[in-house]
């Protein structure tokens, strides 16, 4: 790793893995930078338009090809053409995070708007839960998004409230024609479900206790709708997990070829080098049904996970919610009502004046990965003993003698690095969207 390198030119190179001979052009400042097996990755920071450029090279040195920096040291916004393509083997996108200015470039195979993939049916899995009702709510907000559906399992709830709760929220949304199914009332193994009242409150909203919901559930379970939209448009449907595994768990055991037809799952859960938020082994999420996690991980699905040492980085503080509540957010003031709760008791917990952004933050793995950098490896879950639910990866830095419960797995990407303003600024700006 190289550091400071252009520190003489006014440039500073914060993080660049793998990169021996990279250059960083005059104007840009490289922020991140991993060598994600083969690729290697450079993030910009326009330092006078406060903008961000992700670079991705199949090459192991490489640098932004000399015609897009000029029109950066024009200060010209890059129109389409200079990034519908590739140039010299080379993607690129480009978005500006004070405004979301829409320019047609590529991450991840997608047509980028704005950093934002195009329109994308989305189902919700979820057990809301403050944050999981925050992130329903953002991303209803995202006219990119289709809600093809939420489906609910226990976690922050039991399961029968967070379908309660996933009904009121489509409701509130202004949605509630999207259909809710149910998924499993307990983990793969069977047994009590393990339910996190204590940070949620005993209705999973803060205690505001609405009134019930004036829509009901579909008839069919979670796993079976994960199974019926998947297979009804192959290729298209990503899923985001905001609870345990359980219901994909059982999509997968279900379907064999779920797992080829979903287009991306996008998880919250685990703690990768970091320690748990049950216990130091292990995160709520993965604890909950640490079986279901494992059979998700191996499952050889496009897999995109965000553990809580990416999202224990984002918060909200006292101060940002009080600028939330004064805000013309659509939903502010439900939101600023339910957080109330959920803010004590990260003073508790965690001496944290605000709150921690953990579901919205893996929501934007989802819509802006372009924020993050990905580390690729085989992701395990220890399903016995006392670090039961621990998530461990294999970073593939060294080859094994033998093979190993780790071997022969589809690798999936771990979230690795986050960039904390741009993903700060584009929550605030969906929560206090009017
Ligand atoms: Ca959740």
């Amino acid at each position: 790793m190289k550091r400071g390198n252009k520190e003489a030119s006014g440039l500073r190179l914060v993080r660049a893995d793998a990169a021996s001979s990279q250059h960083v052009p005059r104007g840009l400042r490289v922020v991140s930078g991993v060598n994600n097996s083969n690729n290697v990755f450079f993030k910009t920071t326009n330092t006078n338009a406060g903008s961000h450029q992700l670079w991705e090279s199949k090459t192991k040195s490489a640098h932004p090809p000399s015609s897009d920096v000029e029109g950066w040291r024009a200060g010209r916004r890059r129109q389409k053409a200079d990034c519908g393509g590739r140039a010299g083997g080379r993607r690129m996108a480009e978005t500006d995070s004070h405004t979301g200015v829409a320019n047609g470039c590529h991450v991840d195979g997608a047509e980028m708007n704005g950093g934002i993939p195009p329109l994308q049916k989305l189902i919700i899995d979820t057990d809301p839960g403050i944050d999981d009702s925050m992130t329903i709510l953002m991303a209803f907000q995202m006219r990119e998004l289709e809600i093809v559906g939420l489906t609910t399992v226990f976690g922050n709830v039991h399961t029968e409230d967070a379908t309660r709760n996933a009904l009121l929220l489509c409701e509130v949304a202004g949605h509630p024609d999207v259909p809710v199914a149910e998924g499993s009332q307990e983990p793969l193994k069977g047994g009590k479900p393990r339910v996190a009242d204590f940070v949620h409150g005993s209705d999973g909203l803060g205690n505001i206790h609405l009134p019930p919901p004036k829509g009901q559930k579909i008839e069919k379970t979670a796993s079976e709708f994960l199974v019926e939209k998947v297979s009804e448009y192959p290729g298209s449907v990503s899923i985001l997990a905001l609870g345990p595994l359980t219901n994909l768990a059982l999509a997968i055991k279900r379907d064999s070829s779920f797992a080829s037809k979903v287009k991306r799952i996008v998880i919250l859960g685990g703690a990768f080098f970091a320690a748990g938020n049950v216990n130091p082994a292990a995160e709520a999420n993965i604890y909950g049904d640490p079986e279901a996690a494992d059979v998700v991980f191996t499952s050889g699905a496009d897999i995109v996970v965000v553990g809580i040492n990416i999202t224990t980085q984002v918060k909200f503080t006292d101060d940002d919610l009080a600028e939330l509540r004064s805000s013309k957010g659509r939903h502010a003031q439900f939101i600023c009502d339910m957080c109330k709760f959920y803010r004590d008791w990260h003073v508790k917990s965690d001496g944290v004046h605000g709150i921690f952004l953990h579901d919205p933050v893996s929501f934007l793995a989802l819509v802006r990965p372009d924020l993050f950098t990905f580390k690729k490896g085989v992701v395990r879950v220890e399903t016995q003993g006392i670090c039961v639910g621990h998530t461990l990866l294999d970073q593939g830095l060294k080859k094994w003698n033998t093979s190993n419960p780790w071997t022969g797995f589809s690798p999936i990407s771990v979230a690795w690095t986050v960039d904390v303003p741009g993903v700060l600024s584009f929550i605030r700006n969906l929560l206090m969207k009017p």
